[in-house]
């Protein structure tokens, strides 16, 4: 009978062409409880050190590590895989629970913790180990294709991974606080890096030197100092769907680069510009938004090709060096939330199926793993908005919906109504809203549905543009006694939108143009700058400056120099009342 060292002898002598049968390939079992004497052949003699496993592994073999801490450093050979989250007593990798059973390496240095030599195979692999508080680099690689999948390489001293060459393989990989560069790439490396966060490194999020090229797919790059993505000495990158924020440097530098493909990314809230482009690179359906700067391309060479871009709200500006492309977005993408940078659309962005699908046909899916096309056609940034805008059906959701979202169902009373306009107020009057509805039958006092689409006047007043009004019954409005000062739009109580009711003196009157100006004292000025409100009457007769009255109409309101200043609008004689000071 062949023993099974001959067995092994016969399949490496088959190695680099035919995959060794699992059944035959040895796995190393490493626990804390273990001894580097032991053959390590089992969980019960398990070795205690990554290191000494690694280096008693051949070809083909595996390394199972239970939970616990490490120090090596490691050196991994072609071929072998290393294995962490194990309890210490599974007989399948399935078994294994990464979160549950942290494998923790950390090496003093100056070397790096894990060292991948030159030449790794594809069967090369380090799989669920967490490298940190190293003094040194977390991760070195040479030439070859190793993969490195669910590691956490963190608070490490030196870089994070370096790829001295090679075409390896990055995958669900958290590599954050560390030293030097999140991800080095050197000596023409060209790593695939996907679902990878990259956040915190205090040498730049990916760092390429020496014509390297890696491919960055569906990951974030957050709050990485110096940079987001670092391209020098004839480097590029191919980016897709990737998130790239919060650098205090650019959010992707690469001036010397051509082959720079940027598609289908957001580059937001870095402080340098947010592309800096260089003559033969490509950026299609990129949100470029509240950077230092936009899109900011170098002199000399071939101009970037540059297409439906959302470039918006730049500090410096949005375009420098080039300017506006075919497709592009000049609006506010629509953030869900700017202050901690989740740059997730809105359904209502205008960023939503604006970009151009050609460039993104070989995409499938977006940062969330999604698809990457819904709707009419694939929306610019990395994330792709689901279904329908939902419908709002209140006045206070209305008020704070973005243009063009939907309404429907929205109830209150009538208080003011004109032929092609009236207000909408709730019940308890704690806020109202001007609907545009042409040859509605409404008049104050009725109660009423209302559907249509969420918009603003020309003079910047929140506005409901209807498609149909419904009479629902009737009911009795009454104005909200109110100062100058609560009229200001913005604040809390504002009564923008309620009929509300002021008394004041008449500091203008202005016949020809049907308005006048009423000061109760609290300090407010109209838009020509009069103190007081000012009260637009139309056919009625202003009274004269000088008068006191007692004004009833719907706050609606006006554009001043500084803002959006209240305007009132009576609906009838009855509504401008003269009273003795
Ligand atoms: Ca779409």
């Amino acid at each position: 009978m062949r023993s099974v060292p001959m067995l092994r002898a016969a399949a490496v002598a088959a190695i680099l062409a035919v995959r060794c049968h699992p059944a035959l390939c040895a796995v190393y079992y490493v626990s804390p409880s273990g001894s580097d004497a032991a053959d390590g052949l089992s969980w019960a003699s398990a070795k205690r050190s990554i290191a000494a496993a690694a280096a008693a592994a051949q070809y083909r073999d595996q390394v199972w590590v239970a939970a616990g801490a490490y120090t090596g450093p490691v050196m991994l050979k072609s071929g072998v895989a290393i294995y962490g989250g194990f309890a210490g007593h599974e007989t399948s990798r399935d078994e294994r629970d990464i979160s549950a059973n942290p494998v923790i390496l950390t090496v003093p240095g100056p070397a790096p913790a894990v060292y991948i030599y030159a030449g790794a195979s594809v069967f090369t692999r380090l799989d669920g180990v967490r490298i940190s508080g190293c003094g040194g680099e977390g991760i070195r690689t040479g030439d070859g294709s190793a993969t490195i999948r669910d590691c956490e390489i963190t608070g490490n001293a030196g870089a994070g991974i370096v790829f001295f060459g090679g075409a390896h393989l990055v995958s669900g990989c958290r590599v954050t606080g560390n030293g030097g560069p999140g991800l080095d790439c050197a000596y023409g490396a060209g790593p695939y890096v996907t679902e990878c966060t990259v956040s915190g490194n205090a040498g730049g999020g990916v760092v390429c030197s020496g014509g390297s090229m890696p491919f960055l797919d569906r990951c974030y790059l957050r709050d990485n100092a110096g940079g987001g993505i670092l391209c020098s000495e004839w480097s590029s990158a191919t980016v897709r769907c990737c998130v790239i924020t919060g650098s205090n440097g650019p959010g992707v530098s690469c001036e010397d680069g051509p082959g720079l493909s940027l598609v289908n990314n957001t580059v937001a809230g870095n402080q340098g510009a947010g592309l800096l482009l260089g003559s033969g690179t490509t950026a299609i359906n990129n949100i470029v938004a509240f950077n230092g700067s936009g899109i900011s391309v170098a002199a000399g060479g071939e101009p970037p090709v540059l297409l439906h871009n959302c470039v918006y709200g730049n500090a410096a500006g949005d375009y420098i060096g080039t300017g506006p492309a075919p497709g592009d977005v000049r609006a506010d993408p629509r953030f869900a939330d700017r202050s901690s940078w989740d740059v997730r659309i809105l359904p209502s962005s205008p960023c939503r199926d604006a970009g151009y699908d050609p460039a993104a046909s070989e995409i499938m899916a977006d940062i969330d793993g999604g698809p990457r096309r819904k709707g009419s056609a694939v929306d610019i940034g990395a994330y792709e908005v689901d279904g329908a805008i939902p419908a709002v059906s209140s006045i206070p959701e209305l008020r704070a919906a973005p243009p063009g979202t939907p309404a429907e169902g929205v109830r209150g009373i009538v208080s003011a109504a004109w032929p092609r306009v009236f207000y909408l107020q709730k019940e308890d009057r704690a806020c109202g809203i001007r609907v545009e509805l042409a040859g509605h039958a409404l008049q104050a006092g009725d109660r009423a549905a209302v559907s249509g689409t969420s918009g603003l006047t020309a003079a910047g007043e929140p506005c409901l543009f209807a498609a149909s009004a419904v009479r629902e019954g009737a009911s009795s409005v009454s104005a909200l006694a109110a100062a100058g000062r609560d009229l200001l739009p913005g604040r809390a109580l504002s009564p923008a939108g309620l009929l509300v009711r002021v008394a004041g003196r008449v500091t203008r009157s202005v016949p020809a143009q049907g308005a006048f100006t009423v000061d109760d004292g609290s300090g407010l000025r109209d838009a020509q700058g009069y103190p007081g409100v000012r009260v637009h009457c139309g056919a009625l007769t202003p009274p004269p400056a000088g008068s006191f009255v007692l004004v009833t109409g719907a706050c609606s309101c006006e554009q001043a120099a500084g803002g959006l200043v209240p305007l009132l609008l009576p609906r009838t004689a009855q509504d401008i009342v003269p009273v003795s000071p």
